[in-house]
């Protein structure tokens, strides 16, 4: 697993260069979010089970037929499978925001999942939108905890999106 720093340096190992001024911009930019990355962590961390049970019910009220019969998420055990998925985008989200580096996703979390969906037959489209919601549910509560800018937030909500959307076609 790889976060920004160790990401940076392997960069330039990789080559055998020394950090030069570009390498101290990224750097600088990572310690100086720092502060906003811990916060919006702290922030998910205090609430997660309600971001997960809030978003679920907001994404079951946009697209009921996914627990209505024959839906992807009905029966109590996909409804469950369903929520449980939700909450490990959020939680490899939280920690995807502390590295400030999607790797973890990639290596822990969407390695394997199409496969996985395509073969169950989860939706992708719910499924994007699912973490689109969670993705402005903590935006909101990040901005309300006192951080300015919260657009550092979006990284790896996005990259589960994207990453999810284009294995999917
Ligand atoms: C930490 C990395 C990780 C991920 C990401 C993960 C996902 C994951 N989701 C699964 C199932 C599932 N995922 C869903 C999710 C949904 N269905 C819907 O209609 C909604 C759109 C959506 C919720 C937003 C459902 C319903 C199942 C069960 C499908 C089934 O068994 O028929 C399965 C199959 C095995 C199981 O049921 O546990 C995996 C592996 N597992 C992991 O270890």
């Amino acid at each position: 697993m790889r976060d920004a720093i160790t990401n940076l340096i392997n960069n330039y190992d990789i080559t055998g260069r020394y950090l030069d001024r570009n390498a101290f911009d990224a750097l600088k930019s990572y310690y100086e979010s720092g502060t906003a990355r811990l916060q919006a962590a702290a922030v998910i961390n205090a609430n997660s089970a309600n971001i997960v049970r809030e978003a679920g019910a907001q994404l079951f009220a946009e697209v009921p037929e996914l627990i209505r019969a024959g839906g992807n998420a009905y029966t109590t055990r996909r409804f469950s499978a369903c929520l449980r998925d939700m909450d490990y985008y959020l939680r490899y989200a939280s920690y995807a925001l502390v590295a400030a580096d999607t790797n973890v996703l990639d290596e822990r979390v969407l390695q394997g999942l199409r496969e996985t969906y395509n073969s169950l037959g989860v939706p992708i489209g719910p499924t994007v939108r699912g973490v689109q919601i969670m993705k402005d549910m903590v935006k909101a509560k990040v901005a309300e905890a006192g951080v300015d800018n919260t657009s550092f937030v979006d990284a790896p909500f996005d990259h589960i999106t994207r990453e999810l959307s284009d294995i999917s076609v």
